[in-house]
Protein backbone atom coordinates (compact mmCIF):
# COMPACT_ATOMS: atom_id res chain seq x y z
CA UNK A 1 0.00 0.00 0.00
CA UNK A 2 0.94 3.33 -0.50
CA UNK A 3 -0.39 6.90 -0.20
CA UNK A 4 0.23 8.66 -4.00
CA UNK A 5 0.92 11.94 -4.95
CA UNK A 6 -2.68 13.56 -6.30
CA UNK A 7 -2.48 15.73 -9.37
CA UNK A 8 -3.55 19.50 -8.77
CA UNK A 9 -5.01 21.59 -11.71
CA UNK A 10 -3.58 22.30 -14.22
CA UNK A 11 -2.12 19.20 -14.69
CA UNK A 12 -3.67 17.83 -18.58
CA UNK A 13 -3.92 14.34 -17.16
CA UNK A 14 -6.79 15.37 -15.19
CA UNK A 15 -8.44 15.99 -18.46
CA UNK A 16 -7.52 12.63 -19.73
CA UNK A 17 -10.80 10.44 -20.24
CA UNK A 18 -10.27 7.03 -18.19
CA UNK A 19 -11.04 3.83 -19.80
CA UNK A 20 -13.17 1.33 -18.74
CA UNK A 21 -11.80 -1.54 -16.34
CA UNK A 22 -11.24 -4.87 -18.15
CA UNK A 23 -11.34 -6.90 -15.30
CA UNK A 24 -11.12 -6.22 -11.51
CA UNK A 25 -7.33 -8.04 -11.27
CA UNK A 26 -4.99 -8.02 -8.25
CA UNK A 27 -3.30 -4.97 -10.13
CA UNK A 28 -6.55 -3.33 -10.19
CA UNK A 29 -7.21 -4.32 -6.68
CA UNK A 30 -3.47 -2.71 -5.52
CA UNK A 31 -4.99 0.41 -7.02
CA UNK A 32 -8.08 0.23 -5.51
CA UNK A 33 -5.65 -0.39 -2.17
CA UNK A 34 -3.57 3.25 -2.82
CA UNK A 35 -6.41 4.83 -3.45
CA UNK A 36 -8.12 4.36 -0.14
CA UNK A 37 -4.98 4.91 1.29
CA UNK A 38 -4.60 8.22 -0.20
CA UNK A 39 -8.64 9.27 0.09
CA UNK A 40 -8.24 8.88 3.58
CA UNK A 41 -4.66 10.88 4.47
CA UNK A 42 -5.49 13.61 2.54
CA UNK A 43 -8.28 13.34 3.92
CA UNK A 44 -10.90 13.51 1.12
CA UNK A 45 -14.42 12.08 1.02
CA UNK A 46 -13.61 10.82 -2.56
CA UNK A 47 -11.07 10.23 -4.69
CA UNK A 48 -10.90 9.43 -9.02
CA UNK A 49 -8.30 7.28 -10.02
CA UNK A 50 -7.42 9.88 -12.86
CA UNK A 51 -6.37 12.46 -9.81
CA UNK A 52 -3.55 10.07 -8.97
CA UNK A 53 -2.71 9.82 -12.74
CA UNK A 54 -4.32 6.16 -13.74
CA UNK A 55 -6.56 6.43 -16.59
CA UNK A 56 -9.07 4.02 -14.86
CA UNK A 57 -12.47 3.83 -14.49
CA UNK A 58 -12.54 3.33 -10.74
CA UNK A 59 -13.41 6.03 -7.85
CA UNK A 60 -13.99 5.75 -4.05
CA UNK A 61 -16.58 7.48 -1.75
CA UNK A 62 -16.45 7.65 2.44
CA UNK A 63 -18.69 10.30 3.61
CA UNK A 64 -18.67 8.63 7.00
CA UNK A 65 -18.12 11.50 9.49
CA UNK A 66 -14.99 11.86 12.18
CA UNK A 67 -16.67 10.02 14.69
CA UNK A 68 -18.38 7.32 12.66
CA UNK A 69 -17.04 3.92 11.27
CA UNK A 70 -15.34 3.95 7.81
CA UNK A 71 -18.05 3.11 4.86
CA UNK A 72 -15.34 2.77 1.88
CA UNK A 73 -17.86 2.23 -1.04
CA UNK A 74 -15.59 1.15 -4.63
CA UNK A 75 -17.42 2.41 -7.68
CA UNK A 76 -15.73 0.96 -11.05
CA UNK A 77 -16.52 1.58 -14.35
CA UNK A 78 -19.78 3.54 -12.42
CA UNK A 79 -22.23 4.39 -15.32
CA UNK A 80 -25.23 6.95 -13.77
CA UNK A 81 -28.56 5.89 -14.50
CA UNK A 82 -30.82 8.15 -13.51
CA UNK A 83 -30.84 12.02 -12.46
CA UNK A 84 -33.58 13.59 -10.44
CA UNK A 85 -33.96 17.10 -9.01
CA UNK A 86 -31.58 19.82 -8.52
CA UNK A 87 -29.14 20.95 -5.47
CA UNK A 88 -26.70 23.20 -4.82
CA UNK A 89 -23.30 21.98 -2.64
CA UNK A 90 -20.35 24.05 -1.29
CA UNK A 91 -17.88 21.56 -2.85
CA UNK A 92 -14.27 21.35 -2.72
CA UNK A 93 -11.98 18.90 -4.42
CA UNK A 94 -8.49 17.48 -3.71
CA UNK A 95 -7.28 18.49 -7.16
CA UNK A 96 -7.96 22.37 -6.39
CA UNK A 97 -6.47 22.90 -2.70
CA UNK A 98 -8.03 25.62 -0.77
CA UNK A 99 -10.86 26.53 -3.40
CA UNK A 100 -14.65 25.66 -2.17
CA UNK A 101 -17.47 26.71 -4.56
CA UNK A 102 -20.96 25.98 -4.42
CA UNK A 103 -22.30 23.99 -7.07
CA UNK A 104 -25.44 23.15 -8.62
CA UNK A 105 -26.10 19.11 -9.15
CA UNK A 106 -29.21 16.39 -9.65
CA UNK A 107 -30.45 15.97 -5.92
CA UNK A 108 -30.68 12.06 -6.61
CA UNK A 109 -29.13 9.68 -8.66
CA UNK A 110 -28.94 6.49 -9.78
CA UNK A 111 -25.63 4.71 -10.41
CA UNK A 112 -24.54 1.09 -11.57
CA UNK A 113 -21.42 0.31 -11.05
CA UNK A 114 -18.99 -3.25 -10.25
CA UNK A 115 -18.21 -3.39 -6.50
CA UNK A 116 -14.33 -4.37 -5.50
CA UNK A 117 -15.20 -8.45 -5.84
CA UNK A 118 -16.27 -7.33 -9.79
CA UNK A 119 -20.04 -7.36 -8.43
CA UNK A 120 -22.20 -5.65 -10.73
CA UNK A 121 -24.51 -3.51 -7.61
CA UNK A 122 -27.38 -0.51 -8.42
CA UNK A 123 -27.45 2.47 -5.56
CA UNK A 124 -29.90 5.43 -5.69
CA UNK A 125 -28.07 8.32 -3.66
CA UNK A 126 -29.29 11.56 -2.61
CA UNK A 127 -27.40 14.96 -0.12
CA UNK A 128 -23.59 14.69 0.13
CA UNK A 129 -23.51 11.13 -1.36
CA UNK A 130 -25.14 11.78 -4.61
CA UNK A 131 -22.87 15.13 -4.89
CA UNK A 132 -19.46 13.06 -4.51
CA UNK A 133 -21.00 10.40 -7.32
CA UNK A 134 -21.73 13.09 -9.49
CA UNK A 135 -18.28 15.10 -8.92
CA UNK A 136 -15.98 11.72 -8.53
CA UNK A 137 -17.86 10.41 -12.30
CA UNK A 138 -17.06 13.72 -13.77
CA UNK A 139 -13.32 13.05 -12.82
CA UNK A 140 -13.19 10.14 -14.51
CA UNK A 141 -14.92 12.20 -18.23
CA UNK A 142 -11.83 14.74 -17.63
CA UNK A 143 -14.29 16.87 -16.23
CA UNK A 144 -13.69 19.39 -13.45
CA UNK A 145 -15.46 21.43 -10.65
CA UNK A 146 -14.10 24.55 -12.29
CA UNK A 147 -16.26 23.61 -15.42
CA UNK A 148 -19.36 24.14 -13.75
CA UNK A 149 -18.33 27.93 -12.71
CA UNK A 150 -19.70 30.61 -14.46
CA UNK A 151 -16.45 32.56 -16.47
CA UNK A 152 -16.19 35.18 -13.53
CA UNK A 153 -15.81 32.48 -10.91
CA UNK A 154 -13.69 30.61 -13.39
CA UNK A 155 -10.94 32.99 -13.26
CA UNK A 156 -10.57 34.25 -10.40
CA UNK A 157 -9.86 30.13 -9.12
CA UNK A 158 -7.57 29.81 -12.46
CA UNK A 159 -5.82 32.59 -11.10
CA UNK A 160 -5.29 31.06 -7.72
CA UNK A 161 -4.57 27.63 -8.80
CA UNK A 162 -1.62 29.39 -11.23
CA UNK A 163 -0.35 31.35 -8.31
CA UNK A 164 0.10 28.49 -6.54
CA UNK A 165 1.16 26.50 -8.79
CA UNK A 166 5.14 26.35 -7.20
CA UNK A 167 3.94 25.35 -3.82
CA UNK A 168 1.43 22.13 -5.87
O1 LIG B 1 -12.97 15.73 -0.31
C1 LIG B 1 -13.83 16.13 -1.09
N1 LIG B 1 -14.90 16.79 -0.60
C2 LIG B 1 -16.01 17.14 -1.34
C3 LIG B 1 -16.92 18.01 -0.78
C4 LIG B 1 -18.06 18.38 -1.46
C5 LIG B 1 -18.28 17.87 -2.72
C6 LIG B 1 -17.37 17.01 -3.31
C7 LIG B 1 -16.23 16.65 -2.62
S1 LIG B 1 -15.13 15.53 -3.33
C8 LIG B 1 -13.64 15.95 -2.55
C9 LIG B 1 -12.55 14.96 -2.87
C10 LIG B 1 -12.24 15.02 -4.35
O2 LIG B 1 -11.65 15.89 -4.90
N2 LIG B 1 -12.70 14.04 -5.08
O3 LIG B 1 -12.51 14.04 -6.39
NI1 LIG C 1 -12.31 16.16 -6.96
Amino acid sequence: MAIRTILHYPDPRLREKAKPVEAVTPSMLELIEDMAETMYAAPGVGLAATQIGEPHRIFLIDIAGEDEPSDLRVFVNPEILERIGDQTWEEGCLSFPGVTEEIKRANKVKVRALDRDGKPFELEADGLLAVAIQHENDHLDGVLMIDHLGLLKKRIVNRKMQKDRVRA
